[in-house]
Parts: structure tokens; sequence; C-alpha cells
């Protein structure tokens, strides 16, 4: 897994929330240094497409996230086709949709896609329970084959990711329709309230071991608003008293050594509330120590 090349796809998207700060996340990112500090862990490093979203040729806010998703899964899947790990940098959380829905198509003939959704919110509205009608809120119903067509459809098929193989880690802020939809379908959740109890070690090996089980591989998207505020105050939606930064650095290390990790996308990062660069300097330390390569396993190698 470690020798695979990691392969950065920016996702320029902002339209999917209220605020569009996050469009500008993965540009910030990578002027910030995400492809340096991630080249410092020894990893074969490529900045792949950056796929923008396109409201001027959109007819709505849910119809320019449908034509994103498209394209966005186009480069996802055609880096998982060149044996790559792809790393989607967002963007607001709408970019799920395509990021998982490619890679949900990629393993489709091996098996089912296992994901855990590290987040303050549920995002799982559909256009028929959503106040804000913004689609960032809307991406998990999809992957579960809930919402609109070109959110939930993508490839002709719904249900990407089966209840049985996510798990939500972090929510605090979410709507009933949402919990009530998750529910149904019995979607393991563990609130933040869980993650206090129990340590997020214990919540996230237990989440790893729910989403390893029968599937083809697994993946981690991070919605950077389920840390703490106090450590990543630059997010789209930032909400009081979430994961803290080195209880989450220390926790996902290593992610990336599990043979069947296949991608991770990081979300929410908006760098025009990130005074001081503080929340690009956390990003880039969790997506490096979740994706550094097995240093043991280099030793052994060498
Ligand atoms: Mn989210």
């Amino acid at each position: 897994m470690t020798s695979k090349v990691l392969h950065l796809i920016g996702a320029e998207v902002g339209e999917g929330a209220s605020d569009g700060g996050c469009k500008w996340g993965a540009q910030a990112l990578r002027e910030r240094g995400v492809v340096q500090a991630l080249a410092t862990t020894g990893r074969v490093i490529t900045w792949g497409d950056s796929v923008t979203a396109q409201p001027q040729h959109a007819s709505s806010r849910l119809d320019a996230i449908e034509a994103f998703s498209r394209q966005l899964a186009m480069s996802v899947e055609r880096a998982l086709r060149q044996g790559h790990q792809p790393l989607v940098v967002g963007g607001d959380h709408s970019c799920a949709a395509g990021t998982w829905s490619a890679v949900a198509q990629f393993l489709r003939p091996e098996g089912a896609l296992g994901l855990i959704w590290i987040d303050a919110h549920l995002d799982a509205h559909t256009p028929q329970t959503s106040d804000s009608q913004a689609p960032h809120g809307m991406p998990l119903a999809a992957l579960l084959g809930h919402g609109s067509e070109g959110m939930a459809g993508l490839y002709g098929w719904r249900g990407k990711l089966l209840p049985a193989h996510v798990v939500v880690i972090g929510a605090r802020s979410y709507e009933p329709a949402e919990a009530e939809l998750l529910a149904a379908l019995d979607v393991r959740v563990m609130t933040m309230e869980e993650v206090l109890d129990r340590s997020f070690a214990a919540c996230f090996a237990e989440a790893r071991a729910i989403v390893k089980r029968n599937t083809a591989g697994w993946g981690l998207t991070l919605d950077l608003d389920g840390l703490d505020p106090l450590d990543a105050p630059g997010t789209g939606t930032p909400v009081e008293t979430g994961i803290r930064l080195a209880d989450a650095v220390h926790v996902l290390a290593g992610s990336g050594h599990d043979a069947d990790f296949v991608a991770m996308e990081l979300a929410e990062y908006n760098p025009l509330r990130d005074f001081g660069g503080r929340t690009a300097q956390a990003a880039m330390q969790l997506v490096c120590a979740a994706l550094a390569p097995d240093l043991r396993e280099l030793a052994l190698a060498a």
C-alpha cells in the first residue's frame, strides 16, 4: 500500500454551502505547502486534477453540485485505475458524493466500500428534508442512495454505501430528519458525547473494524469541523466541542498502512476564516499522520 503514489485531487467547490469560502480551500492548502509536507513523509506525491465547480453553467446550486460530482468522480476513478491512492482535498463536503461514488464504482467488482465519516454534522439531508437546500448537508444520504439523481445516482446505480459499512464519528449538530434517516437505515453514529465518553481512540478502533467487515476496501472522509474549533477554527461550519487535534493526529496515524485503505478525503477547510493559518497546519498534520508510509516497512525493505 505504501508504495502507491499518493494522488492529490483538488475539489474546488463552495457552492454546496451557504458560505462559499471552502471553494478556495484546496488552492490555499496547496499554496501553504501540503504537497511538500506530504513529500517529507517519503511518499511519492502527484497533484492530479483540480476540479472546479462551475455555477455559471448551472441552473441551480444543486445542478452545479451534480455536474461537479460527475467531474470529480471521473478524476478520482482515473487515479484509482492508475493504481494510485487518491487524496481529495476539498472543498465543501458535497465533494464526498463524487469522491466516494467513484471509489465504490471502482471497488464494485471486488465488493463493497467501507467508510469512516468524521464530522460535526450528519450530512444526511435530502432535498425533501433540507430547509437550507445546501448540498453539503446531503452527501451521506446521497451515498446511501437517498437524494437527487445527480448526487445519489452517479454511474447509474444507488447505494454506493451500505448502512452496515459506514460509521459517523463526532456528530453534534444535526436536524431530526437526518438522525431519523440514519436511524431507520441502522447506520452506526458515534456522537461527540460518545467520543468524549469512550475516547476517540476507542471509537475509531471500533469504526475501523466495522468498515473493514465484509468490504473490499475502506476510506476516510475527514470534515475538519469534526475537530474542535479551538484547534481548527477555519472551517465551513464550526461547532463547539469537537475532537482535539492531538488526539486525532495520534489516532489517525498509520491509517494508510492498511492494505485495504483505498482513499482519503479532507473537506470543509475555509481559508477565509483561517486567521494565521492554524487550521491549514492542523489539516496538513492530519493528512501527513494518516498517510505517512510505514517507517518499519521501509526499514525492512532497505
Ligand atoms: Mn460534512
